[in-house]
């Protein structure tokens, strides 16, 4: 069953609304797809998108295409589509690095295995669970009377009752001032949560999560720099509001050293920072064998890499902290024949053979960088 094709696109798909982060501010985001086409004809797809070009992460949307193209196109042309734990070994020797590249390569071939074997994703990662998954939206505008009102409409419309705020831009004071008011505006019910995006030092972390913390304010992503796991571990041990790593995990190894150290309570699963499906599943076992808790991450990706997750999230047993996956309602073009199923605040998981969703090839056409 002989690989044909492997091509990679970029799409460059505006936002509802600009998306103010630390490090930069999301105007437009630039997915990038990757399909897999085999002598059967079926087709898979995989995503391996990124957030700001090399503002968030070492891999841009172009260097993902170009490395795709150039160097792993080539290995995968020619070889037998279903066996795909040896193709992506035979990537992981040629290829240093690169993980939201193999994500992408990764999530395609596993597509289309389960298709052939005409089985949802979730049953080739291990069975699935749930077949809906919490997830939060992230007010992200900047203005505190704005984010009120976004989330008052996303409780109103059922879409979300658990909010991440995006802190780290301004004074902690400022910072603090902004989410506490979010929280006393909206009732108990509804779980706030922020990330920093290792905007803080250590001691700006600790006066800020102390604040945090006695606001009611149910976790803190990454609220210091990724490389700092002894200062993580200080932070989780010294507050009892749950410490969450983002940026500190790129795949299994720091997942490892996460969990030894205590430096974190909740883990983000993310499929392209851990470098694939497989190795995002590693990192939630991790997590599930040190009792850390899972929480379903997101890089903002469009309706590909987001049904993945939500196929990888509905293995896992216990998902306490839900997820974030809303990346395609902050895109204000759909690219999918039908779009995934947000309802009464749960992303309902595709049950269709593979990712189960069908691409809008008209869309698709019109979206793409020439
Ligand atoms: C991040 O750091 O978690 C996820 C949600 C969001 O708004 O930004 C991303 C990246
Ligand atoms: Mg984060």
């Amino acid at each position: 069953m002989k690989i044909n094709i492997v091509e990679t696109l970029i799409l460059d798909v505006p936002a509802v609304r600009p998306h103010r982060l630390a490090m930069v501010t999301l105007n437009v985001q630039s997915l990038v797809l990757v399909r897999i086409v085999s002598e059967d004809g079926i087709e898979g797809w995989g995503e391996a998108t990124t957030i700001g070009g090399l503002s968030y992460g070492e891999e841009s949307p172009e260097s993902i295409k170009a490395n795709i193209d150039r160097w792993m196109a080539p290995l995968l042309v020619g070889q037998d589509a279903r066996r795909v734990s040896l193709l992506m070994a035979q990537i992981g020797r040629s290829v240093q690095g690169n993980r939201f590249a193999k994500c992408a390569i990764e999530t395609a071939l596993l597509d289309a295995q389960a298709q052939r074997l005409g089985i949802p994703l979730s049953e080739l990662l291990g069975g699935r669970q749930h077949d809906a998954l919490p997830v939060a939206w992230t007010l992200a505008s900047g203005d505190t009377a704005q984010d009120i009102a976004e989330a008052q409409k996303m409780l109103d419309l059922r879409r979300h009752r658990i909010f991440k705020l995006k802190i780290g831009r301004r004074e902690v004071q400022e910072d603090v001032a902004h989410v506490l008011a979010v929280r006393r505006a909206l009732d108990d019910t509804v779980s706030v949560r922020v990330d920093v995006n290792q905007a803080w030092d250590e001691r700006q972390a600790e006066r800020g999560i102390a604040a945090l913390e006695a606001g009611g304010i149910d976790a803190v992503e990454q609220p210091i720099a990724a490389h700092n796991l002894a200062g993580l571990a200080r932070l989780t041990r010294r507050f009892s509001v749950a410490i969450m790593a983002d940026e500190a995990l790129k795949g299994p190894q720091d997942a490892l050293a996460l969990a030894v150290q205590g430096a974190a309570d909740v883990f983000s699963i993310k499929i392209t920072q851990s470098g694939g499906l497989t190795a995002a599943r590693q990192v939630a076992e991790m997590a599930q064998l040190s009792g850390i808790a899972l929480y379903g991450g997101t890089m903002l990706e469009g309706a590909i890499g987001t049904a993945a997750t939500a196929h990888l999230c509905a293995t896992f047993s216990d998902l306490h902290f839900g997820t974030e996956l809303f990346g395609p309602l902050l895109l204000t073009e759909e690219i999918l024949t039908g779009p995934l199923v947000y309802r009464d605040f749960m992303l309902q998981v595709p049950d269709g053979p593979g990712l189960g969703i069908g691409l809008d090839q008209d869309k698709v056409a019109a979206l793409r960088r020439r």
